[in-house]
């Protein structure tokens, strides 16, 4: 018996400005031709099942082209009757329950399971003489609601072999974060060694979590955060000694140079540097980022940053990260990192000295969520 596990694909996702010559977004036909090499893999090899776990879409409302990518793929599995099960990740599920799930158009389609209601569920499947039990968690929309489903989560001893699958952060081990507003957290104690295998998405790294639990990681690179490490999907052969083996597409290359330290580089030392770390990446197609750090902020200004541009016009994405140290400051990074609304809202209210913390807290997290919901309506 033989299962494929994905996750993440994000089909929807784009990125930078490099358009096709139809004028599509180059990046998104990129994760588009990932799922695609993935399918076709599928569809050449005949696993008895496919699982995804979770982020099929980028959004909650995938564009019309999104759609028929996934619709498309999706029904080649179909016709050769290989079963695909799908559960809803954080991307994909809406805030509000009223905006209804995507997930609903894969329900008319024979042998595709779509998982997406807030709410644990299993498959039972007959694969040759086995039974086999898929015990699914999708993405839910309160941390409690989720944590709550996955303590009912329990292997059938009466079956062959039992597969869970869940979309979230697995804490404990290490940082499996995506730092996203709405990202659940999978406590290590789920990861129970009864399960045959574990089929974990929303960290886009392949990874094994434990001996029986892996992130499959996404089909492409979305950020700079996954330059390391292989892009696909994983094949699973349950038994007694169980199989995996990872199964590798092509992808887009995706570079992050080592950092130039210019704390004692002139202009002319660092733009010869830049220079020859664009050589030898030869930048057509490519997508590659260069880092300066410890840069003063007059040798910064004085870099011709439109010649080295020129230099990667051939390239799809192209940019310089800098640690700019400003004269009698501190440091401050030029790509200072971001995070969600709610988390930066909390930062900023725990350094402050006022008394009604907590309320404020509360309060402030609705109003969060309450805008970020209605911009699903959009
Ligand atoms: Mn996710």
């Amino acid at each position: 018996m033989k299962i494929l596990h994905m996750a993440d694909t994000h089909l929807g996702f784009s990125a930078y400005r490099k358009l096709t010559e139809d004028g599509m977004n180059k990046r998104e036909i990129d994760i588009y031709n990932s799922f695609k090499q993935c399918i076709d893999y599928a569809v050449k090899s005949k696993p008895d099942l496919i699982l995804h776990a979770g982020d099929l879409f980028d959004s909650v409302r995938p564009t019309n082209r999104a759609i028929t990518v996934a619709l498309e793929q999706i029904i080649r599995l179909s016709k050769k009757k290989i079963p695909f099960i799908v559960i809803s990740g954080n991307h994909e599920t809406p805030k509000l329950r009223e905006t209804g799930n995507i997930f609903k158009i894969f329900e008319h389609l024979d042998h595709v399971y779509p998982i997406y209601n807030n709410k644990y569920e299993t498959i039972p499947f007959e694969i040759g003489s086995k039974k086999i039990l898929i015990h699914a968690v999708p993405h839910c929309q309160t941390k409690e609601g989720f944590l709550d489903n996955l303590k009912k989560v329990k292997p059938d001893s009466s079956v062959d072999f039992n597969v869970f699958m869940a979309h979230g952060a697995v804490t404990g081990i290490k940082e499996f974060k995506m730092n996203e507003f709405n990202e659940l957290f999978i406590p290590t104690k789920a990861l129970s060694k009864d399960f045959d295998y574990i089929a974990l998405g929303h960290y886009h790294n392949y990874t094994e979590i434990v001996e029986n639990a892996f992130y499959s990681g996404s089909p492409e690179r979305l950020t700079f955060a996954e330059v390391e490490g292989k892009k696909g999907c994983i094949e699973i052969e349950p038994g007694s000694k169980t199989r995996y083996k990872f199964i590798e597409i092509d992808t887009r290359p995706m570079i992050d140079a080592a950092p130039i330290n210019c704390s004692n580089l002139n202009i002319e030392e660092i733009t010869r540097n830049i220079r020859e770390i664009i050589q030898k990446i030869e930048p057509h197609n490519k997508i590659f980022r260069i880092t300066l750090e410890n840069i003063p902020s007059h040798i910064y200004r004085g870099i011709d940053f439109n010649q080295i541009r020129k230099l990667c016009s051939g390239a799809v994405h192209f940019e310089i990260k800098s640690d700019v140290i400003k004269e009698g400051e501190l440091r401050v990074s030029e790509n200072y990192k971001i995070e969600s609304i709610a988390s930066e809202f909390e930062n900023f209210l725990r350094n402050r000295d006022i008394t009604e913390k907590e309320v404020l807290l509360k309060l402030g997290l609705e109003y969060i969520q309450k805008i970020e919901s209605k911009d699903e309506g959009r």
